[in-house]
């Protein structure tokens, strides 16, 4: 047994690139980072459209403490190791009966962190199943990293639409997750979602991915946030945490660090998006 995960879990991890459902918050307390959130969105909605999906907790209470709550954090302690940075994270939404989707794809292939040893947690802050396009993975799937096509696919949310061809999506696994839940994955697994076809948002908050501090950006230099243990490497510039909602300076630093993102993410791309 880890501190947060069974022995069970930690062995689905290694074999499927994968594990879930994981419970982090009851749904009571999900709602209430839901309305948080949705307070936020309603007030500064600016700070959430385009590439301001990534990286709002650098600005924001509410996803602050998701990012550092130690029961998700333990989870993550339990497959990575005591000494913990955050990447960053990102909001994906998809508004009720919205046609976005998320085509095949494998995270390591354009984050340039190497080695390939990050992990996502997956967040549900609203029902995330078949019928709302919640997160579907091939299992066993995060061993080679596959060739991508970038698309640029106009309902394609992905930045570049980029999308691995010949998946046998017959193999397919459903991550259904309860609001509150999370799911884990390897940044090499392969996998994807489809539209909510619901009537409610699908929010997934995106912790990606939380690694051990040897990871390097081999694209450029950036910040990342100390969660848990010490940084001996000082591969990225340490991240503060935001004492209020959208200080200014908190504001400057999150659009500094999205800039380095685009820089990142559009690496050797022929078009750029604003996301
Ligand atoms: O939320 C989604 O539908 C896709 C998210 C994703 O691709 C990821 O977490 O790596």
């Amino acid at each position: 047994m880890g501190k947060k995960l069974t022995e069970a879990q930690i062995e689905t991890f290694h074999r499927d690139g994968f594990v879930f459902p994981i419970d982090v918050f009851t749904e009571q307390q999900a709602l209430q980072l839901r309305t948080e959130l949705e307070a936020a969105e309603a007030k500064w909605p600016e700070a959430f459209k385009g590439a301001a999906r990534n990286n709002a907790h650098l600005n924001l209470k509410c996803l602050d403490k998701i990012v550092h709550n130690e029961t998700l954090v333990d989870a993550i302690e339990d497959l990575i190791g005591p000494d913990i940075l955050n990447y960053g994270t990102v909001l994906f939404i998809k508004e009720a009966n919205d046609p976005g989707f998320v085509s095949w794809h494998q995270d390591a292939r354009y984050m340039g962190l190497e080695p390939h040893v990050g992990i996502t947690a997956w967040v549900a802050l609203s029902h995330s199943n078949e019928q709302s396009g919640c997160m579907q993975m091939i299992p066993g799937s995060h061993g080679v990293i596959k060739d991508h096509n970038d698309t640029y696919g106009e309902e394609n949310i992905l930045t570049r639409g980029q999308e691995i061809q010949d998946v046998d999506d017959t193999l397919a696994v459903s991550l259904n997750l309860r609001p509150g839940q999370m799911s884990i994955h390897s940044a090499r697994v392969i996998h994807a979602s489809q539209p909510n076809n619901s009537s409610d948002r699908r929010i997934g908050f995106v912790i990606q991915p939380y690694m051990p501090p040897y990871v390097k950006q081999t694209i450029r230099r950036t910040g990342a946030q100390l969660i848990r243990g010490t940084d001996t490497h000082q591969n990225f510039d340490l991240l503060g945490r935001p004492a209020i909602d959208m200080a200014p300076e908190d504001v400057a630093m999150r659009d500094q660090i999205n800039a380095d993102w685009a820089e990142i993410l559009y690496d050797g791309a022929e078009q750029r998006r604003n996301f």
